[in-house]
């Protein structure tokens, strides 16, 4: 058996197939390098062994199909992946395995994965999506962009700082206070007492402005646990859970997404990502690790931002394809809602909302909390940022009669990566 059982003479049925697309460096030839990768991935190794038979390379050898200057597509066959018992991780274990150390590659990256429809169909997908957040803070007809916050600092407060805190942004304006991605169940804040204060705090806000406001509740932990701690999260009165997916790993997200008893929508970090996704030449395309969250159950997914502290400054396009992406169809599974996060400040909103869409949650931490009037002040100055765009007045035009804004412009203006003074 020699490498050419690992290149496709036909185009693959995409329906039979696995479709995954690599950019790859090497000192040989792509095609060639491309190759093996699918042996590698598939029924190979680095030499022949007597053992494979004849039934085996004609059913289960990857195939190259399409090699474009340094791009290469890979066609594993569906038989390859076990969804039922290794699901997420047992995909990744194939097409984001052992490719990444091979020494015939300089480098290799992951840009995109097309799933066959027998694959997606044993994943539910996002519970709620777009429509049944939207729903729930009836902005279904509005259609305007949530908004959420991230209570800062990310570590340090008490349960019942944390709360006042809550509150404060949630009188402001927000639809949505979150964890930071960094906090659990620390002595100083323990996850409990913390649900409570803040539940508590947000049933006030409710009572005093009649809107729902979401608590994203971070309870990241192994995928033996998590279920059990959600549970109790949710007797406990929380609305919303977070889930930092990469370093907890899809199936922690997806034992919640698949329990009929969780029902509320699941907030996903990507925290860690960036160690897959930012090399451009080397690693996983977030495009592959948010079609992963949307499989695995994402009702909400940070994608990056058009402008803010986070990512380069070249990838808006690419951004904007993926939130794209997550609001499309796909087989049947419900669009999950992007969150652009990471250094948002009122003077920033118009050029993430033009950019990336209004189906998006723009989550400001420093942005609201560091306004010089405070957290109330800073929720009121994002609400009024979000109001002017949706109006199309320009954001100095509304500020002269709305003082929070004016007062956020103030400090920050419209400029991007704002650094201590
Ligand atoms: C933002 C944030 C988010 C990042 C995540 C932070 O806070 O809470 O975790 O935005 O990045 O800890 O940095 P600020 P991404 O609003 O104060 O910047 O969405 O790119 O994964
Ligand atoms: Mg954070």
């Amino acid at each position: 058996m020699g490498l050419d059982v690992f290149f496709a003479k036909e185009f693959p049925d995409p329906e039979q197939h696995l479709l995954a697309h690599y950019r790859i460096e090497s000192d040989e030839p792509i095609e060639r390098a491309a190759m093996k990768i699918a042996a590698e991935e598939s029924i190979g190794t680095w030499t022949e062994v007597k053992t494979t038979t004849t039934r085996v390379r004609r059913d289960l050898a990857a195939k190259v199909y399409n090699v474009k200057g340094r791009m290469a597509s890979i066609a594993f066959p569906i038989e390859l992946f076990d969804v039922q018992i290794g699901g997420i991780p047992s995909i990744l274990s194939i097409v984001a395995g052992n490719l990444f150390g091979l020494r015939a590659l300089r480098a290799v990256r992951l840009m995109d994965l097309e799933f066959p429809p027998d694959v997606v169909s044993h994943f539910k997908g996002p519970k709620f999506g777009v429509e049944g957040v939207r729903r729930m803070l009836g902005t279904g007809r509005d259609r305007r962009p949530h908004l959420g916050t991230i209570v800062k600092p990310k570590v340090g407060l008490t349960p019942r700082e944390t709360a006042k805190v809550a509150y404060e942004a949630a009188l402001g304006g927000v639809d949505m206070i979150k964890d930071d991605e960094t906090l659990v169940n620390q002595k100083f804040c323990p996850l409990w007492d913390r649900l409570h204060e803040v539940m508590e705090a947000l049933d006030k806000a409710t009572g005093e402005t009649g809107r729902k406001i979401f608590y994203a509740l971070n309870i990241t932990t192994g995928a033996d646990r998590i279920t059990d701690v959600a549970e109790k999260a949710l007797e406990n009165g929380a609305n919303m859970l977070m889930v930092d997916i990469i370093t907890a790993g899809f199936p922690s997200l997806q034992a919640l997404a698949e329990d009929p008893s969780i029902d509320v929508p699941l907030h996903a970090h990507r925290a860690m990502h960036a160690a897959m996704t930012r090399n451009r030449e080397h690693g996983i395309h977030m495009n592959v690790l948010a079609k992963l969250a949307r499989l695995a159950g994402a009702d909400q997914l940070h994608t990056g931002t058009a402008a803010g502290k986070m990512g380069e400054e070249n990838e808006v396009a690419e951004i904007s394809r993926i939130n794209e992406m997550l609001r499309a169809p796909m087989n049947g599974l419900k669009p999950v809602l992007p969150a652009a996060s990471g250094g948002i400040h009122p003077g920033l909103v118009p050029e993430n909302v033009e950019a990336l869409g209004r189906d998006i949650v723009l989550n400001a931490g420093g942005g609201i909390h560091g306004h010089p009037r405070g957290t109330r002040a800073g929720a009121r100055a994002m609400r009024q940022a979000i109001d002017a765009h949706m109006m199309g007045a320009s954001l100095s035009d509304y500020a002269e009669k709305h003082v929070e804004l004016r007062e956020a412009l103030q400090l920050w203006g419209t400029r991007q990566d704002y650094r201590y003074a």
